[in-house]
């Protein structure tokens, strides 16, 4: 019999790879879009032809829990969100919607339904809020929490509500905590792509200045593609858990900025990145840095992709698109 699964956030960066994924191991993808005047899929749209696309929002239940009927997924992989945090601060209420009640929405679509289902939850490192307690200097599944977001805080509540129908309910959860993982499907205005994209438009003499915000925070920074193998091996591990996906491994803005400009060519960095306050935070998560060693230990999780080759990758990318004259 077919294995079905069910992914909302589609049109996102992890929604895409993690169809490429389960496609190739030979499930029925049901990939979940709200309504919207654009009928673009996004990240999806070179599968089109291959995933059934439906209609639905995190935030009506009843969308959910017919589709739920409707299908019956092994697998439900929850990764849509507001995701951006700078944003969340401008909209705090339309993210605790859709990054908590959504959730809750997800959770009881699938108890009312009635089916059995292996759901996965994106958690993130927002929920750390990079503050070390008592001496840590790395994140693991075992470090306290403290959001800096309303998007962290969101999130907070949406893991453990997850943790708690599998306590409750003895649902099959698991939610996965990963630290930021980029590509060149990264939407435009998270920092990395929006560098990336910057160089190509500056080497094709398009734009002539990139503004940021701190260029000393620290990040975790890995490739989708290897986060989103993690999130499938969660699901297919004998027991339901929560796991730290991560590279281990710690870089500023600063140092992406002055490897990216260097590998185009461009020279220094400090001849075209001038900062904006207006996209500072109201509280900034300083330093992200993760430890993946259970679910390494638990089913062999590893990162495949440095740092370096990411930035290439995503720099190389956005040259060639830009030079196409598109830019998503
Ligand atoms: P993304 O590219 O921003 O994608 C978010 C997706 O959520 C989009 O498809 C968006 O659809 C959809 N969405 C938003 N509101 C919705 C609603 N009310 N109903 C249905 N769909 C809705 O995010 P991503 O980078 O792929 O991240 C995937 C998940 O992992 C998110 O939950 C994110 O918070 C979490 N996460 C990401 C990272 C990371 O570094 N990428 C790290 C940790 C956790 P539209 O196209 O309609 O906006
Ligand atoms: O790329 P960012 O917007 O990602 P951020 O805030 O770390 O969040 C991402 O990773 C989380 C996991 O840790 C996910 F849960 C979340 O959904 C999202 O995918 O910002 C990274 C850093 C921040 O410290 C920010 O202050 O870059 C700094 N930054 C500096 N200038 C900027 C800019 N960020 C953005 N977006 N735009 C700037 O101009």
């Amino acid at each position: 019999m077919k294995k079905v699964a069910i992914v909302t956030g589609i049109t996102g960066q992890d929604g895409s790879f993690l169809s490429d994924l389960l496609l190739e191991k030979g499930f029925d993808v049901y990939g979940l879009k709200r309504r919207s005047s654009s009928h673009s899929l996004g990240c999806s749209a070179h599968l089109e032809n291959d995933i059934e696309v439906v209609e639905g929002d995190l935030l009506d239940l009843p969308s959910l829990e017919n589709l739920c009927k409707k299908v019956r997924p092994h697998m439900f992989f929850n990764l849509a969100a507001q995701s951006h945090v700078r944003t969340s601060f401008d909209q705090p209420a339309n993210t605790l919607q859709i990054n908590a009640l959504g959730v809750l929405h997800c959770l009881e679509a699938i108890k009312q339904s009635g089916i059995f289902t292996k759901f996965y939850q994106a958690s993130t490192s927002e929920m750390f809020g990079g503050v070390l307690h008592s001496g840590d200097n790395i994140l693991n599944e075992d470090s306290l929490f403290h959001p800096r977001s309303p998007y962290g805080c969101a999130k907070l509540y949406a893991h453990w509500i997850t943790v708690n129908y599998r306590e409750s309910y003895n649902m099959f959860n698991c939610c996965g905590i990963l630290f930021n993982h980029e590509s060149p499907r990264r939407g435009p205005n998270f920092v990395t792509r929006k560098i990336s994209l910057a160089i190509a438009k500056i080497k094709l003499g398009l734009q002539e200045k990139l503004f940021l915000g701190n260029l000393d925070a620290k990040r975790d920074w890995g490739h989708a593609q290897d986060y989103v193998k993690g999130m499938y091996q969660m699901l297919n591990h004998n027991d339901p858990d929560d796991y730290v996906l991560s590279t281990g491994e710690a870089h500023s803005v600063r140092e992406f900025c002055k490897l990216a400009f260097d590998h185009a060519g461009l020279g220094s960095y400090e001849d075209y990145v001038q900062i904006n306050p207006a996209f500072y935070r109201p509280a900034e998560v300083h330093v992200l840095l993760g430890d993946s060693s259970k679910a390494n230990k638990t089913f062999g999780w590893e990162h495949t992709m440095s740092f370096e080759d990411l930035v290439k990758d995503m720099v190389d990318s956005d040259m060639k698109l830009v030079s196409k004259g598109k830019e998503e």
